[in-house]
């Protein structure tokens, strides 16, 4: 088969699997009666999963889809946003008090610094907004996103493919649409000044303020996804683009995402840049010396290092 589960985790809002035949891992809303909408819980999961690919050195492609169709009406949906139905005064609810629910506390093999404390000290069951932190573990984490839309990608779910480094769309099936100013939302971040960049101001004011469904056909003319293909073809060609990323080499991978990041995360991304120009760096003779140089109590020899012009 084409995927292993990743089962070491308990999930129930996604699916998380790894290919068998290349570096890739799928994670997959699984909501879909609600045309995938996401919970709190649901946001946990995804970081969880995240976070977990994000370590795995084999894995180049991380796909981010949406399983269907719905068993209520065989609809198809990337995500709807954020799930309506438990939106409270100041964001979504979980269904239970975090630290009690199972789900958000699913099995980790590694600690996260976000980890969900003790029932004692758990956090309190305000509303989260937290999706903008599953945003950003996509821009900064060092593989290649791709968004897979099967169906609807709309409100938050519309933004979540536009943060994703590509797109590849259903052709008969995917829609995308924003909701956010219907149900007083607003994404003023990656889903709005972002996509400007991808198709333009007016454009990008459109898709807010008129509000029109566009086809996988039109957004591809858009700009806004690269490529569309038949419904039956999407998965087929996820792994084709998969391979293409991981034939390439890791380290000019990881250096072009965030190159491509850079001139709109501002000092963050330098930051994430610049990280990566020191890991490059650590792994010189040079810095060893200084490493080793510290270590032995001596000062350090660089006298055969020239002055790169
Ligand atoms: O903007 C943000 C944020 C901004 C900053 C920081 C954080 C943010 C976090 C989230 C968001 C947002 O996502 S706001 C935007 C929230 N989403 C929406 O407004 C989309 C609402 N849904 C729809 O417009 C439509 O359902 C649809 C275009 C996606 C699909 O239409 P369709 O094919 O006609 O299906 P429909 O019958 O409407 O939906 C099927 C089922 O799914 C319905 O349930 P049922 O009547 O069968 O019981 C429907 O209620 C449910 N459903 C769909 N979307 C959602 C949903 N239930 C809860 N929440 C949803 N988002």
């Amino acid at each position: 088969d084409r995927w292993n589960p990743v089962d070491r985790f308990d999930f129930a809002d996604i699916t998380y699997h790894r290919s068998t035949e290349t570096g890739a891992v799928r994670i997959a809303f699984d909501r879909p009666e609600k045309r995938n909408a996401f919970r709190p819980e649901t946001v946990d999961e995804l970081a969880t999963a995240l976070d977990h690919a994000k370590r795995l050195t084999d894995v180049g492609c991380v796909i981010i889809t949406g399983n269907g169709p719905s068993p209520k009406d065989g609809g198809w949906a990337f995500c709807s946003g954020g799930d309506q139905s438990i939106r409270g005064e100041s964001g979504y609810e979980y269904s239970e008090s975090p630290g009690d629910s199972e789900t958000a506390s699913a099995e980790q093999s590694e600690p996260r610094a976000d980890e969900v404390p003790e029932a004692d000290d758990a956090p309190e069951n305000v509303g989260r907004l937290h999706i903008l932190e599953v945003q950003r573990q996509i821009r900064h984490i060092p593989k290649v996103v791709v968004a897979v839309v099967p169906g609807w990608a709309v409100g938050g779910g519309h933004s979540l493919h536009v943060v994703c480094d590509l797109t590849l769309a259903s052709d008969e099936h995917a829609k995308f649409l924003q909701t956010d100013p219907d149900v007083g939302s607003f994404d003023g971040g990656f889903g709005s000044a972002y996509l400007a960049r991808q198709i333009g101001q007016k454009k990008a004011r459109e898709v807010f303020f008129l509000g029109k469904t566009y086809s996988a056909a039109e957004a591809a003319d858009m700009g806004m996804v690269n490529e569309a293909v038949p419904h039956d073809e999407l998965e087929d060609t996820a792994i084709e683009w998969a391979e293409a990323i991981n034939s390439k080499s890791p380290t000019a991978m990881r250096m072009l995402k965030y190159a491509f990041n850079l001139d709109s995360d501002g000092m963050v991304g330098q930051q994430v840049f610049a990280g990566e120009a020191t890991r490059l760096a650590y792994m010189t003779d040079e810095a060893q010396e200084g490493r080793d140089a510290f270590n032995e109590g001596r000062a350090p020899d660089f006298d055969d290092v020239p002055w790169h012009y």
